[in-house]
């Protein structure tokens, strides 16, 4: 298996499921500071121009977090990531959805890429701070539903944590937002899992 990831980005969610599976994988920079995202040779892997992607050992390009999240999960059983009961696995891709279909677009992608969401330069930092109110909205709403532990899922540790890693770590070590505690705690669980702190180090980045 190939992952394309870019440092700092959201491929690192895929990355730690990567490494909390332990099976053999390569790692394919696409470097987003550099666009490298918009060279012909990345749109011919995936003609999105975004990271995540998986390429399978069979030769297929999977793309999109949560599918890939949901394929990792669901292949490698025996690694504890993927729920066996119906009930618990569309709860569990719900949350990863929700991550990554509402909290990254609107509550960081509109921080980080102001640009694309107003035709108006004098508007970009209106653009970021409605970003920040979304992100600390939607955190609000997590702390606010939470049914687990210390993990995202009562039956514990899933694909779930490792996206909702990506944003906590955006908001507490990039943006410097404050989250709900136990959220905070969250990040420090998973920063304290050897898994996601070789996913850290392999992608280049410190917490
Ligand atoms: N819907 C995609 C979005 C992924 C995404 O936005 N990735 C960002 C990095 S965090 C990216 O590749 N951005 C490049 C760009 O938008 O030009 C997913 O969930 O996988």
């Amino acid at each position: 298996m190939k992952l394309f990831y870019s440092p700092g980005a959201c491929s690192v969610a895929i990355h730690v499921i990567l490494e909390e599976i332990g099976r053999p994988h390569e790692l394919q920079l696409v470097s987003l500071k550099d666009q490298a995202q918009f060279t012909p040779e990345f749109r011919a892997v995936n003609p999105k121009g975004k990271v995540p992607v998986l390429l399978r050992d069979n030769g297929k390009v999977l793309t999109e977090l949560t599918a890939i999240a949901f394929y990792l999960g669901a292949a490698y059983p025996e690694a504890g990531l993927w729920p066996a009961d119906l009930d618990d696995q569309a709860e569990t891709l719900a949350f990863v959805d929700y991550i990554a279909g509402t909290v990254h677009p609107q509550g960081f992608t509109r921080q980080f890429r102001a640009s694309r969401f107003t035709p108006n330069p004098a508007d970009e930092a209106k653009v970021v701070e409605q970003g920040k109110e979304l992100a600390a909205g939607y955190f609000k709403t997590i702390d606010e539903t939470w049914k687990g532990d210390t993990w995202v899922m009562p039956f514990g540790y899933s694909i779930a944590d490792a996206a909702l890693f990506f944003v906590e770590f955006w908001a507490v070590k990039r943006v410097g937002m404050p989250v709900p505690p136990r959220i905070e705690a969250h990040l420090k669980a998973m920063l304290g899992r050897p898994a996601v702190q070789r996913a850290l180090a392999a992608s280049g980045m410190s917490a």
